[in-house]
This record gives C-alpha cells, structure tokens and sequence, in this order.
C-alpha cells in the first residue's frame, strides 16, 4: 500500500476506534478501543489512511466509527455501552471464590512484605487508625491487631469473601480490633479519618487493573493530614532481553516440525502469541541484556487519578552482552516507608533477581528479533495508556531506537510496538 500523502484534504475527520487492531505491517497502525484517529483519507471500503498521535498508517475501515458517544452505535454495540467499564461483575465475582486469594497468600515474598513492614513498625502503630484496602481475607488487618497495637483496623472487601473475613477475624480472635467493612472502597464510610492506609493495588505491569485509582479515591477522603501510605511509591522497571526458549517454541517451532515447511503459519503465530503481552514470565538475569532501568515511578503521595490516563517514560540501555533482542520484560517495585525514628522501611521487588512472586514478570515481545552486540544502546519509552473505555485495561506503547557501536553495520534501527492488555 502506497502513502496517500498527496491526496490528502486539509479538514481530517474524527473517528473512534470501536475495537482495538494490530497492524501487521508499518504501514498500519495499531490501535485501542476507544482511540480517537483522523481520517485524511478514505483510500478504499476497506482500508482508510488515517493519523493517531501524529503517526499515519492504514486502518481498517471496519474498526471505525464517527463519535466517541453511542450515537451511531450498531446494536451490538449498544449492548456493550451498557456494560460497566470497571467490569466490577466480574471483578468482584472473582475475588469472591478462592483461586485468586490461595495464589496471593502462597505468594511469600508478597504476603511477607506486607508482614514485615507491620513488625519493623509496630511500635509505632500502636493507637494508630488503620485502613486496609481490599483486604481480601483479611490477612494484612490479621497482622496489624497480632502484631502491634492499632486502635482499630478498617477492613474493606467489595467481593463476597468479606463474609468470611468476618469470621477469620473472629477465629483469630482480632474482633476487638478489625473492622471488616463489606463494600466498594469508593461508597464506604467510616467514622473517622485514617492514620495509615494500607493496600495490596498492583496488578500485573503495576497498573493492570487500575485498583490504584480506588486507593487514591480512599487517600483523597479518608487519610489524615499527615498520614502514611503503604506502598508509598512504586517504581515500574524494564529491560532488553533474550527470550530463546519462548521465542523458539512459538516461532521457530512453524520452521521444519516433522520435516515440514509450516512458515506461512508464522505471521498467525506472531498475532497470536506476541500481539498482547506475556503475563507470568520468569526472566532469567542472564537474559537481561543490560543493567535494567527504572522508567516509571509513582509517589503515593502525590499522584492522582487523572495522571493515570498516560503515564510515559524514557529509558537508555546500554547492551552489556551479545545476544538476540527478543523483546523487553518488565516488572515492579514497591517501597513501604517506615512510620518513625524506630520503624524500618521495607520494600518489595518482584524482578529477576528476587524470589519469584505470583506477578512473575511481563513480556512484551517484538515482531522480529534483532541481533545485538556489547556496546550497542537502546533508547526509546515506554507508555502506559489506560483504556478510555474499559477502565481496568490499558496499552503498553514501547519505541526503541537501537545505535549499533560498529561503524560497518547500518548503525540506527528504530521500532515501536503497542501491546493492549487486554482491550
Ligand atoms: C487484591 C484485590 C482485593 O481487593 C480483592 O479481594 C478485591 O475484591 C478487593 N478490591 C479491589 N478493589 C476494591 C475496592 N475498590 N473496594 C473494595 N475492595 C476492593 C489484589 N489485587 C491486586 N493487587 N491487583
């Protein structure tokens, strides 16, 4: 397909993207539901030459429709406009069986993060008010009354498994302290202000699931002039990496099984299994192919609900070993201050060099992977954007631009990808 430059009129139209697309060449561009493009022109039935944040592609008629609003809206669509954009259904019917909450409590280094900051600053929670968010059975609130001395514990569960933390609470005889509070965070009152307000928020890639907006929410009314969140920040970091095994049993695998040429399955492959990205993946350090790099970090103080909306940063790699760059693998970091003099602060990292935790690592694999050498850079950014209409979701936006460190070799490549997780 041919660029539609010269034919260009000067009025582009606005449309929104109905669901997401991925471009299978770099003349298509690759958006998410909700994403607002111009059109500049319709080039055939099927495919118009349109724009999103200033770069221009192909992009599939279908996909498209005039107004952000349900006006124009086919039926089908109409129904989906009907459904909650927090999906809290679902959600919360998730969090109400067990699946999830046996996976987050056999998560030790998770579960014991939390613990220790409880036990490094018991003395000073003593008398304290403590707001648990999204306490699930109640573990974190179980530790505050059993190992230091809060006045009380505010226990918020939205999900039907609140009504078991009521009886954990009393089985573990805490009820003198804990207070479990069933419903949204968000609709809640409480009698007094909060002294501490703790919570286990990160979804995978830290923001996946967006429960940090509640905690921010909970903050904004309910945290005392002075008080403390635990995490108190969060840091989000990446690093160029091989990934041979995966690579080779999704990729290479459509080269010669049994003898076969099976390649023209490969651009399938590639749409299947490296257009979102790897959640649960285990990095191992000597995949990194540098010294990884901290490209977002969030104060709990100070960020609010609307920087949620796009969150960008910028990183510059060094390749410390010769390798093929397959793709980047992130991974978070939280820090728990402590709450004085005598306290300690803690801090929970989920990367490769850590004991392995139920998030794993994410990995955002490229279409092809390029060939590296010691000395070479990569530099490029990373965008976090949350879905404007499924609220939980969000599309990782990677660009990279590797400088080769040979004078011979073509010495600049650049590529950007976008990964919607999930919409
Ligand atoms: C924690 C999720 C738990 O927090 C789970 O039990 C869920 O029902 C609860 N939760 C999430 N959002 C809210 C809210 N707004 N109000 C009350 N409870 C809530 C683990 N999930 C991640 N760390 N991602």
């Amino acid at each position: 397909m041919e660029e539609k430059e010269d034919e260009e009129d000067s009025s582009p139209e606005e449309y929104f993207a109905r669901c997401s697309f991925t471009g299978s060449d770099s003349d298509q561009l690759t958006f998410s539901s909700g994403d607002r493009l111009l059109v500049h022109v319709k080039t055939s039935s099927d495919w118009w030459w349109a724009e999103l944040r200033g770069v221009k592609g192909y992009a599939p008629a279908s996909h498209l429709r005039q107004g952000a609003t349900i006006e124009g809206a086919t039926e089908e669509e109409e129904d989906a406009s009907l459904e909650d954009p927090w999906q809290d259904e679902e959600y919360f019917g998730s969090y109400g069986t067990l699946r999830l909450h046996l996976e987050m409590l056999s998560d030790k280094s998770r579960t014991e993060a939390y613990q220790q900051v409880v036990l490094s600053n018991s003395a000073s929670l003593r008398s304290k008010v403590v707001m648990d968010l999204g306490c699930g059975t109640g573990i974190i609130s179980l530790f505050c009354a059993q190992l230091a001395q809060p006045s009380v514990v505010y226990a918020v569960e939205a999900s039907s498994m609140a009504e078991y933390t009521r009886q954990l609470v009393k089985q573990n005889g805490c009820e003198e302290v804990v207070t479990v509070l069933q419903g949204r965070a968000e609709d809640i009152e409480l009698p007094e202000q909060v002294d501490i307000l703790v919570s286990e928020w990160m979804g995978n890639c830290l923001l996946f699931e967006f429960m940090v907006e509640s905690v921010l929410l909970a903050r904004d009314r309910w945290l005392r002039e002075g008080g403390v969140m635990w995490p108190s920040s969060a840091a989000l970091t990446l690093v160029p990496c091989q990934a041979n095994s995966y690579f080779a049993e999704k990729m290479a695998f459509w080269e010669q099984p049994y003898g076969l040429d099976f390649t023209p399955l490969q651009p399938l492959a590639q749409q299947e299994f490296f257009t979102k990205p790897k959640f649960s993946h285990l990095i191992e350090p000597d995949d990194c192919l540098s010294t990884p790099c901290d490209v977002i970090f969030l104060d709990m103080y100070t960020l609010k609900v609307k920087d949620l909306e796009e969150i960008e940063g910028q990183f510059q790699f060094c390749v410390k070993k010769s390798g093929f760059f397959h793709g980047f693998t992130a991974w978070f970091t939280v820090s728990f201050e402590s709450l004085g003099e005598e306290g300690a602060a803690v801090e929970l990292n989920t990367g490769p060099e850590s004991e392995p935790t139920h998030w794993k690592q994410t990995l955002f694999m490229l279409d092809r992977p390029v060939s590296v050498h010691t000395g070479d850079s990569i530099s490029g950014s990373v965008l976090l954007r949350r879905n404007p209409i499924w609220r939980r979701h969000m599309t990782v936006t990677l660009h990279w631009k590797i400088n080769s460190s040979k004078q011979e070799t073509d010495n600049c490549q650049v590529g950007t990808k976008s990964f919607p997780m999930w919409r």
